[in-house]
């Protein structure tokens, strides 16, 4: 007899877009950590840094161009880890080819961008019935996260009225400026704040204070930016990119019935030190601290594409990456404009 699992892949051959810090590190994860797939190939605008990387990973090539590894015949789904701006167009070409595609956060850098992505891959799934885009919001499958949102959705915290989020990098690259600020780092609290609550943040207001000494010229770091929900909750986002004294990333739910607060756990080992100082580290660079969860996202979405679903359950969809890109804009708004910027998002196709 017939079963679906004759037809379907038994391992996925993922073609991976953009060989950088991100691009690299998934390389090296679905090389070493995940089950059920292999790199077949990868591309970078800079050929020697990808044929270094597919130098070790057996059996992987290089192309050229993004859309040569889209439609190359040993590539079932790509993971898209190139600069936000090209995410639009190499996400729309998956969906074209009919490959399901994990593509890194930003979906894109402004909302018409998001939006059309999200109308190709409805128009493809009125054709063929499936969807194809995953965006890598990689919080929605860290533990705490979840534990987080098990304890808002359970009523165990009472009413929420307050979250207040903190998001602190110890550098960025030159060229980092505000707009950066918004679409690749406080992107993350947008999407965790509807992913925790499922409703619409709806304005945005920026409170933005003395520049930091590390800020580049123009640029307002630290940022604080506020955010309205449909339901009146109150979210903080205090963004600090170049604190120079590591990462971190935390979260208080304030609650009628409780507090609830993730991300306290700046250092994995404590140590006592001769001459009696106490202490640990904290990482200077992002990856660490969201190993665990880049490591159960990748593998959720090749179980995901394996089982012919294409996007696994908790994933952020198309359509929360147009959400984040609306709400960003209004958050880019707010930086010059006083008060409450409101949010404009389409209807959903
Ligand atoms: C970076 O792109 C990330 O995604 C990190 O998680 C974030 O903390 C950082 O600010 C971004 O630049």
């Amino acid at each position: 007899m017939d079963t679906i699992e004759q037809y379907l892949p038994r391992e996925v051959r993922v073609g991976v877009i953009g060989v950088g810090l991100m691009g690299a590190d998934h390389v090296a994860r679905l090389a070493s950590r995940i089950k059920g797939a292999r790199v077949s190939v990868v591309t970078d605008y800079l050929r020697e840094k990808a044929q270094e990387l597919a130098a070790t990973v057996p059996g992987c090539r290089v192309v050229d161009t993004a859309e040569e590894l889209i439609a190359a015949e040993d590539v079932d789904a790509v993971l898209i880890a190139s600069p936000g701006t090209f995410h639009k167009d190499q996400a729309i070409a998956c969906i074209a080819a009919r490959k399901p595609v994990l593509c890194e956060k930003p979906l894109a850098m402004n909302p018409e961008d998001a939006y059309a992505v999200v109308q190709a891959e409805a128009e493809a799934q009125k054709a063929t019935g499936r969807r194809f885009v995953s965006v890598g919001f990689m919080r929605r499958f860290d533990a705490e996260y979840a534990e987080l949102k098990d304890a808002i959705d359970s009523g165990e915290l009472g009413q929420v009225s307050v979250i207040n989020c903190k998001h602190r990098n110890a550098t960025t690259h030159p060229g980092f400026v505000d707009s950066m600020m918004v679409y690749d780092s406080a992107v993350h609290e947008i999407d965790a704040i509807h992913y925790f609550l499922d409703e619409a943040i709806t304005e945005v207001q920026a409170v933005l204070p003395l520049p930091g000494p590390r800020a580049a010229e123009g640029q307002h770091d630290p940022m604080l930016l506020l955010l309205r929900t449909s339901s009146g909750r109150i979210v903080t986002d205090e963004l600090y990119v170049n604190t120079d004294s590591g990462y971190e990333v935390r979260t208080e739910v304030l609650g009628s019935a409780g507090i609830a607060t993730i991300g306290m756990g700046i250092t994995r080992v404590t140590t006592q030190m001769a001459g009696g100082t106490w202490g640990g580290t904290v990482p200077f660079d992002y990856r660490p601290r969201f190993a665990a969860a880049y490591d159960a996202e990748v593998q959720a979405w090749i179980t995901a594409v394996l089982d012919g679903s294409n996007i696994a359950l908790r994933s952020a969809t198309a359509w929360d990456g147009y959400l984040a890109a609306a709400t960003c804009e209004a958050a880019e708004q707010a930086l010059t404009t006083p008060g409450f910027v409101p949010v404009t998002a389409r209807p959903r196709p």
